[in-house]
């Protein structure tokens, strides 16, 4: 249930990469980069949002080398990881077919004493982010290397807004770039 794909992408990838280009510059147009949306700041809830991806990443060439999609069936999801060190900072995950909750929560490396990670220690936080079909999840920063994300679609925990979610086929297209 999984392909993936190194190096050159096909053309249908590079379109994909070239659309997340073009969305990225203009969600820089419509957030105030002074006051970014940040991770755990909206009432444990979040959906899709205008994040500002640093533009050292999208001035990379190519934006993305290596791809994977994945195909779930209902019930199947993908375990907490973070991503490996292999690839760069910078990932995207287009999200298709199905609504799911992927859920954050961050690496304890047992150091750090700044407010959120406080928080999700002494609460053992998941952070729950809303994805519906279309979505795409961009990681960079803290997001792509402390804190781990998974989506877990086994029964009762794919729940949005006290709903479970109806889950259908799911198919994710995520992109990176080698390091
Ligand atoms: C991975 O392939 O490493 C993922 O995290 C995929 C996540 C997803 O399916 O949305």
């Amino acid at each position: 249930n999984q392909a993936m794909r190194f190096g050159e992408l096909q053309p249908w990838a590079i379109e994909i990469s070239d659309s997340i280009r073009d969305a990225v510059i203009s969600s820089h147009q419509d957030v105030d980069l002074d006051h970014p949306m940040e991770l755990g700041s909206c009432n444990g809830l979040h959906e899709a949002s205008p994040f500002p991806f640093p533009s050292h990443l999208l001035s990379r060439n190519p934006l993305f080398d290596q791809l994977i999609v994945n195909l779930y069936h209902p019930g199947e999801g993908i375990c907490a990881h973070v991503d490996l060190m292999r690839f760069e900072d910078g990932i995207a995950i287009v999200s298709l077919e199905s609504s799911c909750v992927m859920h954050f929560n961050r690496v304890d490396e047992g150091t750090t004493s700044d407010k959120d990670h406080d928080n999700a220690q002494s609460m053992n936080m998941k952070i729950p982010v809303y994805l519906t079909p279309g979505s795409l999840v961009l990681m960079y920063g803290e997001a792509r290397y402390v804190w781990k994300h998974e989506i877990n679609r086994k029964p009762g925990f794919q729940k949005w807004k006290g709903q479970e979610l109806q889950q259908k086929r799911r198919i994710s297209i995520t992109l990176r770039k080698l390091a």
